[in-house]
């Protein structure tokens, strides 16, 4: 069994320029992370590429997460960061104005600063950036109101940037900013394959299930062997639980790893959070 993440490095440095050349247009960053690991989700070192900027922090896809555990996040990522952080989900169209009036919000000093100079009043440049399936995509069409931006599991359509007038004073670019990483951190990065944020040929599934079985039995044991009928959360009693079974009797460990991913991933096991408030 394999335990390790593997990182295909690619076009690190060229992925990284790019981003630096948009951020440099940006008044204010939406930085997406997901609400079921926003420890795991978060860029560690944000704050050098987004230095001098209004950042506004969404925890999104919180219709799947533990809405306790998603207060006490939200109100430690506005301590440490010092910028407001909104819970979300890209599932209703509420969200996209409360985004729209915070944006404008953060935005006052720079309206300030443009009155005090007499100049015009421009709109604030605002745009999306995150890990791979944190819903960038889905927050840009719920904010453009139409589906420009592609959604989907996996990244990688690529187009030319666009400009979108969200409000009158507060435009949006249409493109996401991904942030070009290695995570050398395995535990981060196990997490970040639970929630399919990392391609599926870096990783071991029995190995990612197994963990996110080990967590859900700590954390969340009741609804956990409720859902898979289980006394013991392993990946061997749920294949039997099940029967699926394959030759000399043994359990179907792929078939059952792949079978938790998928309930994980959709949120049918219940809603739950892999990174403990406390313990950051
Ligand atoms: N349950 C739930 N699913 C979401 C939410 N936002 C996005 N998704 C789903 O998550 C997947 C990835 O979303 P996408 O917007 O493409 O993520 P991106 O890779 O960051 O652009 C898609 O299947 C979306 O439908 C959310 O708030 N709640
Ligand atoms: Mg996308």
């Amino acid at each position: 069994m394999n335990n390790h993440i593997h990182w295909y490095p690619g076009h690190i440095a060229k992925a990284e320029k790019q981003l630096k050349e948009k951020l440099s247009q940006i008044d204010v960053i939406l930085e997406i992370i997901d609400a079921r690991i926003p420890y795991s989700s978060a860029y560690e070192d944000i704050e050098t590429l987004t230095k001098n900027k209004l950042k506004i922090v969404l925890l999104n896809k919180s219709d799947m997460a533990d809405e306790n555990k998603t207060k006490i996040w939200a109100q430690k990522i506005e301590k440490k960061y010092g910028c407001p952080c909104l819970i979300t989900t890209s599932r209703n169209q509420k969200d996209t104005k409360i985004i729209i009036n915070k944006i404008l919000e953060v935005s006052k000093p720079i309206f300030e600063k443009l009155k005090q100079r007499g100049l015009l009043i421009r709109p604030i440049r605002t745009m999306v950036i995150g890990m791979p399936n944190v819903g960038k995509s889905s927050i840009i069409n719920k904010l453009t109101g139409s589906s420009k931006a592609k959604t989907g599991a996996k990244a990688g359509v690529t187009r030319t940037q666009q400009w979108v007038r969200v409000h009158d004073k507060v435009e949006l670019l249409d493109t996401p900013g991904i942030i070009p990483m290695v995570q050398k951190n395995q535990l981060k990065a196990t997490k970040l394959a639970m929630i399919n944020s990392i391609s599926e040929n870096a990783y071991d599934n029995e190995y990612v299930a197994g963990e996110l079985l080990k967590i859900l039995d700590e954390y969340y044991p009741e609804i956990t062997k409720n859902y898979y009928k289980t006394d013991k959360l392993t990946i061997e009693d749920i294949a039997l639980k099940r029967n699926w079974i394959i030759k000399n009797s043994k359990p179907d460990i792929t078939r059952t790893s792949q079978f938790i991913l998928t309930n994980f991933r959709s949120g049918k096991i219940g809603k739950v959070t892999l990174d403990e408030p406390n313990d950051f």
